[in-house]
């Protein structure tokens, strides 16, 4: 399908959407977090020097060479590299002396949840803002109890949280403020890159972020006596050779993963160019489409531009997110529903917390338009302007795609 040029107002034929024709724009699927590849020459010399070294985790060289290049991007005094972000959240949280119930949004990856759940802290869900994604501070006030002991917040699509409003509250309630920084590296509130807010951070290095280390992740704090907790906590409670001084669990990064991760953040300017040339390319194209809003996010911020996040009006669209995302993937595009259906719809949450919902009218809402597009370094220009057509079209043609969903259901059963 040869792509029109963006905001043309050329009419398009249904007929060249692979849901009619069967044949898929894409030979090869576009998935939403395919990930960002660094030099492979510098990264392959790193590995050499691992071998050549024999020192392959344990805090090595790479591990510790990455943390110091990371707290100097952060702007923050401690840096602790983990095997991932959940085990990071999960070290953050203990280390951090949380209990009883801590409140986080349920519009968020599982694991903001499970990170508590796993050590027998209860998420309380609490709603989140329809315009930025992150938790409502008004609606956080709220939910406090006597057990409440801590927030946990999350900078949603990289857009940093409400960090003053929070910590105000935090402050007047004797709270732990922490966040997930999952998907905020490089990003800033204010000027100040996200890192050194609240007591902790904890960011996610996985494949599908913006900087990835195979698997990793990294919390950050200026606390002197949090990080070292942390720093015990990743590495058994180990206190010195023969010492355990905390309960620990094994969250250590290792040298591979910081090899990636190096040699990442050496190339993390040329992913950030090419996220943000992509999205304001879908910007351009799918904001005077009907029913679409492309998420703003804030660009007198940094921002690291990795979630293309689009909602649906589907009144004003004539057709579903759910419709649109199955139009997609005809076309072999994988969008994604992140955070469908909400933590909270998901188990053990389901089960624990069947009343939650009550208290999420805008996380329910959102998990039903929300649509993520497939970005990043392995995409180039051309692929951008087909997935803008494809939509374009499928709204173009509403009708008709429904009609043919429909049928093609029909088929299926
Ligand atoms: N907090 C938040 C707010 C998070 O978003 C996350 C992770 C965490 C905490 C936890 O951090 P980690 O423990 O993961 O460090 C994916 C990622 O696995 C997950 O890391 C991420 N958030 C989440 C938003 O997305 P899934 O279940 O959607 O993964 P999956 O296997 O469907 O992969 C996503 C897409 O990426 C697929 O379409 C395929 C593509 N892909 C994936 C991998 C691994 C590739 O093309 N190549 C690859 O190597 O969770």
């Amino acid at each position: 399908m040869a792509p029109l040029p963006s905001g043309s107002t050329q009419p398009v034929s249904s007929a060249r959407l692979g849901l009619f024709s069967g044949t898929p724009a894409f030979a090869e699927p576009l998935h939403v977090g395919r990930p960002n590849l660094p030099d492979r020459e510098r990264l392959h010399e790193r590995l050499d020097e691992i071998l050549d070294r024999r020192w392959l985790t344990n805090n090595g060289p790479l591990v510790q060479a990455f943390e110091r290049r990371l707290s100097l991007f952060f702007g923050v005094k401690h840096c602790i590299a983990m095997c991932n972000g959940t085990i990071g959240l999960e070290i953050m949280i203990r280390a951090a002396g949380l209990k009883g119930e801590v409140i986080v949004p349920s519009f968020t990856f599982v694991a903001t949840a499970h990170s508590l759940q796993w050590q027998g802290i209860q998420p309380v869900f609490c709603d989140v803002d329809p315009d930025t994604h992150s938790l409502d501070p008004k609606r956080v006030e709220e939910l406090i109890t006597p057990n409440t002991t801590g927030i946990l917040a999350v900078h949603t699509w990289g857009r940093v949280a409400e960090v003053e409003a929070l910590q105000e509250l935090a402050d007047r309630h004797g709270l732990v403020l922490l966040f997930d920084a999952a998907h905020a590296l490089g990003c800033s509130s204010k000027g100040r890159m996200v890192g050194s807010f609240g007591a902790a951070e904890c960011f996610s290095m996985h494949a599908t972020k913006v900087l990835n280390c195979f698997e990793g992740g990294a919390v950050t704090t200026d606390d002197d006596e949090l990080a070292e907790r942390i720093r015990f906590m990743r590495n058994f409670g180990f206190a010195g050779k023969d010492r355990v001084e905390f309960l620990g669990s094994n969250g250590k990064m290792s040298e591979i993963s910081a090899a990636m991760g190096l040699t990442s953040l050496d190339a993390l300017p040329e992913f950030i160019a090419a996220n943000r040339r992509h999205y304001e390319h879908y910007q351009k194209a799918l904001s005077p489409l009907q029913g679409l809003k492309v998420y703003e996010h804030e660009r007198h911020e940094h921002q690291n531009y990795h979630y293309v996040v689009v909602e649906v009006d589907s009144g004003e669209a004539g057709l579903t997110r759910d419709e649109l995302v199955r139009t997609l993937e005809a076309d072999n595009v994988l969008a994604r529903r992140y955070f469908y259906p909400g933590a909270h719809r998901m188990e053990p949450y389901r089960s624990l917390q069947p009343q939650a919902f009550r208290v999420l009218p805008e996380t329910e809402a959102l998990s039903q338009r929300v649509l993520v597009l497939p970005t990043g370094s392995a995409m180039d220009d051309e692929d951008v302007a087909q997935v803008c057509e494809i939509l374009r079209t499928a709204l173009e043609n509403a009708a008709q795609v429904r009609t043919q969903l429909i049928r093609l259901e029909a088929t299926h059963d």
